[in-house]
Order: C-alpha cells, then structure tokens, then sequence
C-alpha cells in the first residue's frame, strides 16, 4: 500500500489507513476529500469498502412508481413537479386509477411499488389507508415503499394525530418502507432558502426515527449542488450517520444532484460528472454504516448510474416502467425511464458487474 500511496499527501495516507483498517472518517478527514482529492482517488477507496462488502455484485429490483399527484401546499424553490389545485399539468388520482396504472405496468410481475406525491389537502391517512387496502387485496405480493418524511408530518398534523400512530395505521393496510426524499439539506437555514414551509431538519429526522422504531426500514436522501457548502453536505451527512448508529434503519443512501430545470431556484448551473461522481464516493467513505448507496439512474442517466458503481454505489434501482416524472420534469436525460429487467442485466455484466435482483428489503431475490 505504501508504493501505491506514494504521491499522496500525509493526510490521504491517513484517510487510506483508516479506510483499509475499516475505521470511521471524520467530518475534517471528508472536508479534506472534498476540498482536495481527486474523483480517482476518492473512488479507488470506495471501491475497496463497495467490493469488501458486496465484491462485484450489484442490486436492482423489479419496480414501478406511482405519483398519486403533483398537486401540492408547499412551494419548494428545487421543485419542477408541483401545481396548484386547477392549474394546467395538475393531476390527481383516485383508488381505482392507481389500481388501473398498477394493472397496466404489470404489477404481477414486479415486486415494489413507490407511492408519493405533493401534500393534496384531500389525501391524508384515510385516503392512504383505503388505497393500501386496495392494492394489498389486488396485488398482495407488492411491497409498498411510500411518501417521505414531510408526508408524514402533514398527515400527522392534517389528521391531529402523533406520528407514531400514523406510521403505525399505515403499516397495519400495508405501508412497508418510507421513501427517501424530503432530507434535502438538514440544515434548517439551508431549507430555509430551499424550502421555507418544509418539516425542518429535526423533525424529518424524527419521523425517520420513529418509523426505524417502529420496526419499518427507511431510505435516506441528499438534494445537493445547490446553495449548500461542502460543510452543509458533510453536516447532513453526520446526522444521518448519527441517526443511524442509534437505530440501524436506514437501508440506502441516495445522492441527488440538483436539477436545474423548470424551477425558481434562480440557480441554472448543475455540478459536474466528475463532482457528483466524487460526491458518490465520498458518501459511501463517509456512511460506514448505511449498507446500501443507490445510483437512481431516472435522475443521473443510464451512462452516469453505471459509471457511480465505480465510486461506490452498490444499487442501480430498478426498472421503473416510465413511472416517475420528478426528474423529467426538472430537466433529467432520462424523459421517459423505463429499462427492461434483461436491459439493466446486460447493462451491469457488459460494465464487469454481477447482477443481483433483489427484494425492498435487499435480500436477493
Ligand atoms: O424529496 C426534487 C428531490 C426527491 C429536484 O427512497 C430534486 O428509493 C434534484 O426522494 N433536482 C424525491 N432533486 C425523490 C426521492 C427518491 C427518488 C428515488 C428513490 C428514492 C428512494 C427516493 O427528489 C425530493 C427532492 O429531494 N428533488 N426536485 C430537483 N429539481
């Protein structure tokens, strides 16, 4: 190792050290990788912690999403997938829609189905609770991965009930993991500028935890490339990191790059491939103890989610059924993200890759 460090600064050496002796990197140690080291350097580390724990394989699952609405009471500044109730491009679906859109993707034949959409003044826990019951009774083998903290905290406020309860409601029709989204930056003068009427930093950590003590599993997110410093990213990193030492229920880690299109962030510039790559790598050194990072190609593109299993990232997500428009509507390459099950098999053994389907909980299927 000495020979292969020989160019590297006293502070990489130690950085390698740490990593190779599975040690934890602190916030300084990850403030240096941002502010110094290269996408290599950063990736040949992650590689070694993403091939000591998952050697060549790679996970993806059988999955559809279904945007219940875009309707929404918030107005976050990042968000090109909002409307306001009777505005043009405005949705919303009732039960037997969302039955009808799960018979037309398949829904036999996959094996996850993520629910979110804008706070609808009209679909909090009851709506949920019949829509579970519906799905569960049609298609009882689907998991339901569903909503992000900031749902949660609406229904519990819109329903003047504890989150506890809601979570526990909605586990009880079928809820089987909450969705990663919402984190943005937990920094509450970041969400300030980002997203002023937003469930602040503590309390979407709350909801998490609250679901992890429930028994459920949670994914955890970062909406980065905006206003936020490399500090900001490493402060939310440290309190997911935090979280997830206290409670173990966080299965993955996805790194968001903001989307710079049709939205009033005013910001139109995005970090570049080889940031965001370093970003990849930086959070898998950091999350030693978040098992899975998730290159949600939807958002990155095909090319750039196989190039992230490079820098760390151990899941592709999964084939997605031209389900999803957030990422669309801000601008994402992929305008219509849809990969058959043997497109992204192919895709992962031609890049060296051993494919693994696997279930929302991440066992191989
Ligand atoms: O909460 C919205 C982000 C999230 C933009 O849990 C944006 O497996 C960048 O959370 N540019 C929703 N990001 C999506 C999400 C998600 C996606 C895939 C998988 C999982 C999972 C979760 O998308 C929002 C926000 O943080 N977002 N707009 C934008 N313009």
């Amino acid at each position: 190792m000495d020979d292969l460090l020989k160019f590297r600064t006293d502070q990489e050496k130690e950085i390698a050290g740490i990593v190779f002796n599975s040690g934890r990197i602190s916030d300084e140690q990850a403030l240096y990788l941002y502010e110094n080291s290269d996408p290599v350097f950063c990736a040949w580390l992650a590689d070694y912690v993403k091939n000591a724990r998952f050697g060549k394989d790679v996970y993806y699952n059988k999955n559809t999403h279904v945007e219940i609405t875009n309707i929404c009471l918030n107005q976050c500044k990042f968000c090109s997938f909002y409307r306001r109730k009777g505005e043009e491009g405005a949705w919303d679906y009732s039960c037997s829609d969302v039955i009808s859109i799960l018979e037309q993707k398949n829904a036999e034949e996959i094996t996850e189905v993520h629910i979110t959409g804008g706070l609808h003044p009209e679909k909090t826990t009851g709506f949920y609770s019949e829509l579970f019951t519906h799905i569960k009774s049609r298609f009882p083998h689907l998991h339901i991965k569903a909503f992000t903290a900031v749902e949660i905290e609406y229904f519990a406020k819109a329903d003047n009930m504890d989150f506890e309860t809601v979570i526990a409601l909605l586990k009880e029709k079928g809820l089987g993991s909450l969705a990663g989204g919402g984190a943005e930056i937990l920094d509450d003068k970041i969400r300030k500028t980002l997203c002023p009427e937003k469930t602040d930093s503590a309390t979407w950590l709350k909801v998490h935890k609250t679901a992890h003590n429930a028994g459920m599993k949670t994914n955890c997110t970062m909406l980065y490339g905006h206003v936020e410093s490399y500090r900001d990213r490493i402060k939310h990193m440290s309190e997911l990191r935090n979280l997830q030492d206290e409670t173990q229920g966080f299965n993955c880690f996805i790194p968001l790059k903001y989307k710079s299109y049709g939205n009033q962030m005013g910001i139109n510039k995005e970090i570049s491939l080889s940031e965001e790559l370093k970003n990849y790598a930086i959070s898998r050194l950091y999350l030693d103890n978040i098992p899975h990072i998730k290159a949600y190609w939807p958002m990155t593109g095909k090319e750039n989610a196989l190039l992230a299993l490079s820098f760390g990232a151990d899941d592709f997500d999964g084939t997605i059924g031209d389900s999803t428009k957030i990422y669309s509507m801000a601008g994402a390459e992929e305008q219509k993200p849809s990969m058959s099950e043997k497109e992204i098999r192919q895709m992962l053994k031609d890049a060296g890759f051993n494919p693994v389907e696997r279930d929302s909980g991440y066992d191989p299927v």
